[in-house]
């Protein structure tokens, strides 16, 4: 199970929906220190914005992958590395298991090639994530490493995602599902903010995802978070 992903410390999740704050461009976001772009986001997304935010990046020496939300926003641009698929093993709702990858199967024209897998674990329950999917987080350390165990060795995948969007999660529940894992690389979002934060959560997860910090306080915060993830 190797990727780029197994060397990196830090990336950064930019939303479409979102704007940069003043001052920011998309050359200092993909200059940022950041070992990889993810695009994505939960609500208000179309093909237009993820392709303005594809074309602004892909000029750049960095990794770009798309997170699609949804079937309907995938697109199809040579800029891309790839495709990280979410599922959400803690999900409530089989839409968000296999209904839409099934959907995004028999609508189009899928690139398993540049198509890899990422298991979510969603455990902040106000999260807008949390209520769409209508996940059940509340769960242990012990079911979050059972279910980061099970993503790796039943379902085959290539990242276990540790899903705490807009709240900063519970180090002893993320360090539980790293050591669950042989191969897979564990990812930890939610609430990074500094250099602390980053480097708490970078000793306990593979990767630490930067998401809302940038569309809030800016490519300086982040590259404080870049340099946390990369000290741990
Ligand atoms: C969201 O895990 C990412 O999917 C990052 O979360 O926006 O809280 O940084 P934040």
């Amino acid at each position: 199970m190797s990727g780029p992903w197994t060397h990196w410390d830090h990336v950064l999740k930019v939303d479409p929906d979102k704007e940069l704050v003043a001052g920011d461009t998309f050359e200092d976001v993909c200059t940022s220190g950041t070992d990889a772009i993810e695009i994505g986001g939960t609500t208000g997304m179309t093909e237009e914005k993820m392709e303005r935010v594809v074309s602004a990046c892909k000029e750049y020496d960095i990794p770009l992958y798309q997170e699609p939300s949804n079937p309907g926003v995938v697109i199809d641009d040579p800029g891309l590395d790839g495709y990280l698929i979410p599922t959400v093993f803690n999900a409530g709702d089989p839409f968000w298991i296999t209904g839409a990858h099934k959907e995004w199967a028999r609508i189009g024209e899928v690139e398993w090639g540049r198509t890899h897998t990422e298991a979510y674990i969603v455990l902040n329950p106000d999260a807008s994530v949390a209520s769409y999917t209508e996940a059940n987080c509340d769960l242990g350390p012990e079911e979050v490493a059972a279910y980061a165990s099970i993503a790796e060795r039943l379902f085959g995948q290539d990242i276990i995602y540790l899903e705490y969007s807009g709240m900063l999660g519970d180090p002893e529940t993320v360090l539980a599902a790293t050591e669950a894992l042989s191969e897979s690389t564990s990812f930890y979002g939610g609430g990074i903010h500094d250099y602390e934060s980053a480097h708490e959560m970078g000793a306990v997860a593979d990767v630490v995802v930067v998401g809302d910090l940038v569309h809030e306080a800016g490519v300086e915060a982040v590259e404080e978070t870049v340099r946390g993830a990369k000290d741990a």
